[in-house]
């Protein structure tokens, strides 16, 4: 597959972990079949966000937060994770394509947006997609920004206290990388050598709010070194290159501690159904943006070195439109909860 541009190890100067090279063929301990599945995934994915959005405009979903742009950065990572088989995750609010690759089926998810009966995370008492999912080793899911770092950073301290070789991997976006309790979590870190990574997805946003607006850097991963432990900026948009450089971090994070990863993606939609983004981003950029399409170029990559036909990328299109219309249908057709059983679940008895 061809490389597009290395990660560039930023930080501490100890930065054992060597992302860096354009590599030749595929990662380690990547096939094929992943690339042709994680490819699958992300039309799923990409599908049902587009669906999402829409069923917003019906008044059918109150809001969403769209992955579009970040697909390549929250699979690659997940792949990684996965395929070691010992990590734990908090993702944040807009990973819903990292939520669906570790296990969440699009029913589950429609089900959610709706707020009907059977929602997965709370019977539908909270925001959509908020919540722990443990069968699939997410820990927690918050909304509040800049949240998920503390949490997650305690989590792995609290393995590596009883001698578990977890390594927690917790996602953000810019923005919460300025809040106060990124940089209490990234302190404590460092200090204690947690084996947490810290993947920002680095859209340049922060609602409307753009990144030089936010921090009086344009070199977010050089941040660590504050801290430190390394940081590299990754290529977001490039599935094996987000997949590599998490395998890597992994195994920096179990022996050595903390890794942040910024993975440099765009925001292809506005920050929520609620949000007009034409107020503030000009159509240039958006276009610009979406020459830089993840799933779209994942696909006429797979094409171009022969690893999909145009047939069969058609097919797998046909296949995830198929699914969601049906997990549509059925979430449309759910009840909504019975305010009778409100209080469930809420306290404990
Ligand atoms: C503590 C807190 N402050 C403010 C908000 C309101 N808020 C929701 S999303 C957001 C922007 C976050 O931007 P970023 O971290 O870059 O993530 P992105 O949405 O771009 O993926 C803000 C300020 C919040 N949810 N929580
Ligand atoms: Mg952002």
């Amino acid at each position: 597959m061809p490389r597009k541009k290395s990660a560039r190890p930023k930080g501490s100067g100890d930065a054992e972990v060597a992302i860096a090279e354009p590599i030749e063929g595929l990662p380690e301990g990547l096939t094929t079949g992943d690339l042709v599945e994680s490819y699958t995934q992300m039309i799923l994915v990409r599908t049902i966000d587009e669906r999402i959005w829409a069923l917003n405009r019906q008044g059918k979903v109150p809001i969403a937060a769209s992955c579009q742009g970040h697909e390549a950065a929250q699979l690659g990572s997940l792949l990684a994770a996965q395929k070691d088989g010992r990590c734990f995750l908090f993702p944040y609010y807009r990973d819903l394509g990292l939520k669906m690759a570790a296990g969440l089926t699009p029913t589950q998810v429609m089900l959610s947006f709706m707020g009907k009966e059977g929602e997965p995370y709370s019977n539908a008492r909270q925001f959509p997609m908020q919540g722990a999912d443990l069968e699939h080793n997410i820990i927690q899911i918050s909304n509040v920004v800049g949240a998920g770092l503390t949490q997650a950073v305690g989590y792995a301290l609290a393995c590596r206290m009883q001698d578990d070789d977890t390594v927690v991997l917790t996602y953000f976006g810019d923005g919460a990388s300025s809040q106060g309790e990124a940089h209490e979590a990234m302190n404590f870190a460092g200090v204690h050598r947690v084996p947490v990574i810290f993947i920002c997805e680095n859209n340049h946003y922060a609602i409307s709010v753009p990144q030089h607006r936010q921090m009086a850097t344009d070199d977010l991963a050089s941040r660590a070194q504050g801290y430190g432990f390394p940081g590299f900026t990754v290529d977001g948009m490039d599935f094996t290159r987000c997949y590599e450089a998490t395998r890597e971090a992994i195994t920096h994070a179990r022996t050595q501690g903390p890794v942040l990863l910024e993975m440099q993606v765009e925001r292809l939609m506005p920050h929520t159904t609620d949000d007009d983004h034409l107020r503030y981003r000009t159509q240039e950029e958006l276009d610009a943006a979406y020459e830089r399409d993840p799933v779209s170029n994942f696909g006429a990559e797979l094409i171009a070195r022969g690893i999909i036909t145009p047939e069969k990328s058609d097919e797998i299109k046909a296949e995830a439109l198929k699914a969601i219309n049906e997990a549509t249908d059925a979430a449309d057709a759910a009840t909504l909860p019975d305010p009778s059983t409100m209080w469930d679940r809420v306290y404990s008895e």
